[in-house]
């Protein structure tokens, strides 16, 4: 907790470290009561921080100081100055060595973060700042060391002792107590540091790397889990292939570690060669896990795997860089999951996704770039703008320079800066370099917040055979920054004739017209690009791919969109013109609603899904897609004031009416798809994917019916599936409907059954917390009753209270205030146990600017009442008081 407001940390501030740490090494006793952490730091003056020998200031927080020598000579209290988060000491040589001893309480950390304890065993996370309440350090990236590690614990309860690097010795102490010794031969910062030390099994393979060289993999579980790893296992062994062949990149380690813990705040974390991932990142199989899990699994693990190189190898000088390897690392695990898949699919789901997610964090108070320029608490900027809008900069580039130029610069940038700690301008430096490119303007989407947007008008000119396209971009005003530079905003188009076939480009000065689509940079406020040689009107497909992380407009007809959804060449924008009908049919019955009228449905929206069930050449998982309406919390980011009930009763009248209007070939999907599951085996490939996520679409449309064969049928579904994602489908269908006795005999079986694995308990409690039905707080309420509920474990916070505030916009934005008033409190407990999960749970309270005046109140009050209630972490205090100032 902090003693004194926190400050703002600048980046107009860096200064670089005074001094190195050339050494580390650890040794660890750790105990059930508390733990002892000794440091050898071997240190020196850093050349490039200027002359003299200016005070050593070591970070550290909740560290017990038992002793403490400076080069061999004990130092006495008089010797240093100690505060709450500083040891301070003077060094009288440029080269020296600090030896420390610290006592720690793993055992009572519920923040889980630095070292603590996960269901019996010891586990770290030291990102971005916990190494120091590991032991007094210089805790910031820019410190790259060499880390040698002694862990000793009893050997009973932990056989196994892990850290990062190889194990080079290990052996008994004699009183029941054993030890080993982990040496890292490359440098690296201490947030990368880990150590894990538990009763742990582990699968094991091997990889041959692109140069021959063997590496041994390892997954460490619970014994229980030890047959839910493979999946996870092949998932890495084909992240290391994609790696060395889309990258070039090399493991370099002899061993690779995973460990799966319960307890963790976020996925998981990239430490070097001992990856610590959350279970619900790792355990898959298809009896306890959903397609969707085992495709987060996989991409989890790419992710962390990826992280080597882009934030290991090469890392962070400072945290305000974080976008740098996270960025990166979000676009390199997309496209490695594109690659395995279906590649418009996941360009699908990652937008839809940025859209509703990020641009709303890029509406509210927390707005920030994807390089900040200051912060309170670091840990509140691992943020949807700094991954996800991160990776789409990244993207941006790639379409910039194409595919073989981003190549060429990734292969300078890793090979320039191998061993080092640097920025975001290094990254793209080593682009421009590659490329022969100026990104001077680019940069600004590394700087300027907000999301652009960009409206595009026409003209055709039919006696020149000429069409003009108009842009205009603009952005919005975010917190500390009003006024915008435009940005480079590429866009990626393609002019279709009447049967929708790509025409040959031509823009006026250019000697000969291109067949197929291209990339028009739009860099001014606003701009034209004129295409000539046209016999006739075009129609346009704009932002392919979604080639910028915008809000583009265009004034298309309802008809050219329904033409564009059958007709357009590229996937992703039949998807995106099936979105953007459904968005203006659902907004006219928005404006019904809040008119008092009767809801009218345009029918074209019923036509359009009805074509795209009729056509048996489509990708499955396409048709679910376009079934799939927008959401409401899309809905939301897209008004300019939310109507919670509005949105709710439109969306829910327009399922309804494509479930009566479609029901017959929506029932013939079902059953042929169901039909297909019960007779084979559960296969984690697309295709399957794609069969299955159209088949529950189907299911959840049809049970609006209330026919008795589809309940019958829902009931077979999920009693005899033999995977978790056709159970769980059937039974959120269940608890959506009014099917009072089915429900309840349905949810009593499934935690009876499951009650003893905890990744399935939580989607037994999302379903529930996500459901709209009346009462729904009363629901979560009792829940948070339930034996395998607590407030410690965030997966299961996350499960039931996250689910409810952020799925459940009934449930959550009642007009009483009840769904506010129940999350400031739990906001209020949790800031005691674990401030990073109280901090991120907060964010749909920041949220109020999209509201009526009088939830906007009350959500403000909410806030209030939290500020007031004593002693605040940094980490939730920068969240409400950037809230409330906004
Ligand atoms: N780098 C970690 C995130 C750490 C978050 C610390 N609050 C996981 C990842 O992005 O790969
Ligand atoms: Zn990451």
């Amino acid at each position: 907790m902090r003693t004194e407001q926190p400050k703002m940390i600048y980046l107009k501030d860096y200064q670089v470290p005074d001094y190195l740490i050339d050494e580390t090494h650890l040794t660890f006793e750790l105990f059930d009561d508390h733990t002892l952490v000794h440091a050898q730091l071997v240190m020196r003056r850093n050349p490039a921080a200027g002359s003299g020998l200016p005070p050593l200031v070591l970070d550290g927080q909740q560290l017990e100081l038992l002793s403490l020598a400076l080069d061999d000579r004990a130092l006495s209290a008089g010797d240093y100055q100690l505060d709450d988060s500083h040891l301070t000491v003077q060094p009288s040589t440029a080269s020296f060595v600090i030896d420390s001893s610290v006592r720690i309480h793993p055992e009572s950390n519920t923040a889980l973060e630095g070292l603590y304890k996960s269901s019996g065993m010891f586990c770290t996370q030291c990102e971005a700042e916990g190494f120091r309440k590991i032991t007094y350090y210089l805790d910031r990236p820019d410190v790259m060391s060499k880390f040698t590690t002694t862990l000793s614990a009893a050997q009973h309860d932990y056989p196994v002792l892990l850290s990062n690097g190889n194990p080079i010795a290990s052996g008994s102490e004699g009183d029941g107590r054993h030890w080993a010794t982990w040496e890292d031969p490359f440098m690296k910062p201490a947030y990368l540091f880990a150590l894990v030390a538990g009763d742990l099994w582990c699968v094991e393979d091997s990889f041959t790397t692109m140069n021959q060289r063997d590496v041994a993999l390892r997954i460490y579980v619970e014994p229980e889990n030890i047959d839910k790893c493979q999946h996870a296992m092949d998932s890495l062994k084909k992240s290391m292939k994609w790696d060395e062949e889309v990258y070039g990149r090399e493991y370099d380690l002899d061993i690779f570690m995973i460990v799966a813990v319960n307890d963790f705040n976020m996925g998981a974390m990239e430490n070097k060669g001992l990856n610590i991932f959350n279970s619900s990142c790792v355990l898959a199989k298809a009896e306890t896990a959903t397609d969707a899990a085992h495709q987060r699994v996989e991409a989890v693990v790419a992710h962390e795997y990826f992280h080597n190189w882009s934030g290991n190898r090469v890392t962070c000088r400072d945290w305000f860089q974080l976008s740098l390897k996270e960025g990166f690392t979000v676009f390199r695990d997309a496209e490695f999951s594109a690659d395995m898949h279906s590649r418009t699919v996941k360009r699908i789901e990652d937008v839809a996704y940025l859209r509703t997610h990020q641009f709303a964090e890029d509406a509210g108070p927390m707005a920030h770039p994807v390089r900040p320029d200051a912060f309170m608490e670091i840990s509140n900027f691992y943020t949807l703008t700094v991954y996800e809008k991160g990776s789409e900069v990244v993207r941006m580039i790639r379409t910039l320079v194409g595919a073989e130029g981003f190549r060429k610069g990734s292969d300078l940038y890793f090979g320039r800066h191998d061993g080092q700690a640097v920025t975001c301008d290094d990254f793209i430096r080593a682009m421009e370099e590659a490329n022969g490119i100026d990104l001077t303007q680019f940069k600004r989407w590394y700087s300027q917040a907000g999301t652009p947007r960009l409206e595009v008008s026409e003209s055709y000119d039919a006696a020149a055979n000429s069409y003009r396209l108009q842009f205009r971009q603009s952005c919005p005003a975010t917190p500390e920054q009003a006024q915008k530079q435009p940005f480079v905003i590429p866009v990626e188009l393609a002019l279709l004739d009447a049967q929708g076939m790509e025409l040959p480009l031509q823009l006026v000065g250019e000697d000969t017209a291109v067949q197929g689509a291209r990339v028009v940079q739009v860099t001014e406020a606003e701009q034209a690009f004129t295409f000539i040689n046209l016999a006739e009107k075009p129609l346009p497909s704009l932002l392919r791919g979604f080639s910028a992380p915008i809000k583009l407009s265009f004034p298309y007809s309802r008809d050219q969109l329904m033409f564009l959804m059958q007709h357009d060449s590229d996937g992703f924008n039949r998807w995106e013109a099936g979105q953007q009908l459904s968005v203006q049919v659902l907004q006219d019955l928005i404006g019904q609603h809040q008119r008092g009228e009767a809801l009218v449905l345009d029918q074209r929206l019923v036509d359009a899904c009805r074509t795209l069930l009729a056509d048996d050449s489509l990708d499955q998982a396409m048709v679910a897609e376009m079934l799939s309406l927008p959401g409401e919390a899309y809905l939301t980011e897209i008004s300019s004031v939310a109507d919670v009930e509005a949105i709710h009763a439109a969306r829910e009248f327009a399922r309804k009416q494509l479930s009566q209007a479609l029901f017959d070939l929506l029932w013939q999907r079902y059953q042929s798809n169901r039909e297909v599951s019960r007779t084979s085996a559960y296969v984690a490939e697309a295709e399957h994917f794609a069969r299955r996520s159209l088949q529950n679409i189907a299911l959840s449309y049809l049970m609006l019916s209330g026919k008795a064969e589809v309940l019958a049928a829902c009931l077979e579904q999920f009693e005899d599936a033999d995977n978790m994602t056709e159970r769980l489908a059937a039974l959120a269908v269940l608890v959506n409907s009014p099917f009072e006795v089915e429900k309840a005999a349905a949810l009593t079986s499934f935690a009876e059954f499951f009650k003893d694995n905890p990744l399935v308990m939580d989607q037994w409690f999302s379903v529930q917390a996500a459901c709209a039905l009346p009462g729904a707080l009363q629901r979560v309420e009792q829940l948070m009753q339930h034996p395998a509920f607590t407030l410690k474990n965030p997966n299961k916070v996350r499960a039931l209270i996250g689910a409810f505030a952020g799925q459940n916009l009934q449930g959550f934005h009642q007009a009483d205030g009840s769904g506010y008033r129940f999350l400031a409190d739990q906001v209020i407990t949790l800031n005691a146990l674990n401030p990073q999960i109280a901090s991120r749970l907060l964010a749909p309270l920041t949220r109020w600017g999209k509201y009526g005046p009088a939830r906007q109140a009350q959500m403000k009050c909410e806030l209030q009442r939290i500020l007031a209630s004593g002693e605040l972490s940094s980490d939730v205090y920068e969240v409400v008081s950037k809230s409330l100032a906004g």
